[in-house]
């Protein structure tokens, strides 16, 4: 057995008036929390470092910008490195990232493992955007992943680290098997990911009654048919006027439930997952190499 101990850390709603600062302390009560429940892990939510500003229209380029970090770590998230790396725990972090490349400025939704000395050991944008790109006035809120991020251009690498292989996805990159099975085909142990769901889906309100169903269902599925862990982390609450689902948890390669949060707020779950539990159906049922029939599953990219 390989032990990593794992604390998904839910964040209840921040308001758009809350200051990174406040978050960070927040997030840091819970890394503390993680430590003394012998976490070697701690997972935070996508963009987890304000209110989920998709929600909502903006015009300025500079209002967007100010949701984004330019640097990481930043100023305001630099005392979470340092007492990372004080207490010796890795920690998953979720934050809209601001980047010059190829010659212009680009924003992603993005997301960083930092190993237990506090270096950052693998980055993720995300590249599942749901919502739109345009303005829906009548809308009760809206959903401008589209319009604020470009999709993430490095795919879904697993990076070896704290004795597992793991592998990040976003949010939305959740529904979609193509997530899972890419980072399934590197042989991953454990997928680390956060969300902001909202209750409602304003383009189709008849799914609002199966929210926390279908979190679990896709988390569920992707976690037992590609032999790995998944800790799903949600950022729940009402926020900025969006009520969010919570339910974040922790999934055994089994397709297992092991530990799930039962409040919409500020909330740690933990579970001592063994890396090694997946490797039986890595070598039975889904042997890939074995089992898997590529040669005829060509249209899932070329369409
Ligand atoms: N942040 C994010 O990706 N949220 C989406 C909302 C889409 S509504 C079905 C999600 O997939 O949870």
């Amino acid at each position: 057995t390989r032990i990593l101990t794992v604390g998904a850390a839910q964040l209840g709603p921040i308001q758009r008036e809350e200051s990174r600062g406040s978050a960070v302390a927040r997030m840091i009560e819970l890394m503390r929390q993680a430590k003394s429940n012998g976490c070697d892990l701690v997972v935070y939510p996508e963009a987890a470092l304000t209110a989920f500003f998709p929600h909502w229209w903006m015009d300025d380029d500079a209002e967007i910008d100010a949701y984004f970090e330019s640097a990481m770590p930043s100023n305001e998230t630099a005392p979470l490195f340092a007492e990372a790396e004080r207490l010796g725990i890795g920690f998953h972090l979720g934050y809209p990232e601001l980047a010059f490349e190829d010659g212009r400025k680009r924003r992603f939704n993005t997301a960083i493992i930092v190993d237990k000395s506090g270096k950052i050991v693998g980055k993720y944008r995300k590249i599942h955007l749901p919502g739109h790109p345009e303005h829906r006035p009548d809308a009760v809120f809206q959903n401008l992943e589209k319009r604020y991020f470009e999709t993430g251009n490095l795919g879904w690498p697993v990076w070896e680290t704290m004795g597992g292989r793991l592998g990040m996805m976003i949010c939305n990159d959740r529904r979609w098997p193509e997530s899972y099975r890419v980072m399934g085909l590197q042989g991953v142990e454990m997928i680390v990911l956060g969300y902001n769901t909202p209750k409602h889906n304003p383009p189709a309100p008849a799914h609002d009654r199966l929210g926390n169903f279908h979190n679990q269902l896709v988390m569920q599925a992707g976690a037992y048919q590609n032999a790995t862990w998944v800790v799903g982390v949600a950022k729940a609450g009402l926020e900025a006027g969006v009520d969010q689902i919570g339910g974040s948890c922790i999934i055994a390669p089994t397709g297992e439930v092991v530990a799930q949060a039962v409040t919409e707020g500020d909330e740690l779950v933990v579970a001592r997952c063994d890396l090694d539990l997946g490797n039986s159906y890595k070598n039975s049922t889904f042997n890939f190499a074995r089992h898997r029939e590529p040669q005829c599953y060509g249209m899932i990219v070329e369409r």
